[in-house]
């Protein structure tokens, strides 16, 4: 496996590490995704004691509204949070 492929996995395993917890096993409820960022995230994203970012976040991400965030709008998150970061 190439070292792209390898991270890519790795962001596949943590999403699902979150996301089997509770309802959909392939999908973050809200609740999920505080906890990856809480975990996962703390050094990209800050304020995740705010409940009002955790909001934001989640109504950003879910992008077809159907109020859990499936794996590519996750992806979303990992592009939009990290490469702004990246590219400062
Ligand atoms: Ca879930
Ligand atoms: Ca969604």
């Amino acid at each position: 496996m190439s070292t792209l492929e390898e991270h890519l996995e790795g962001i596949v395993n943590i999403f699902h590490q979150h996301s089997a917890h509770v309802g959909d096993f392939d999908t973050l409820s809200k609740s999920e995704l505080r906890k990856l960022i809480t975990r996962d995230l703390a050094n990209t994203i800050k304020n995740t004691q705010d409940q009002a970012t955790i909001d934001r976040i989640f109504q950003d991400l879910d992008d077809n509204k159907d109020g859990e965030v499936n794996f590519r709008e996750f992806l979303l998150l990992i592009a939009s949070y990290h490469c702004a970061t990246l590219l400062q």
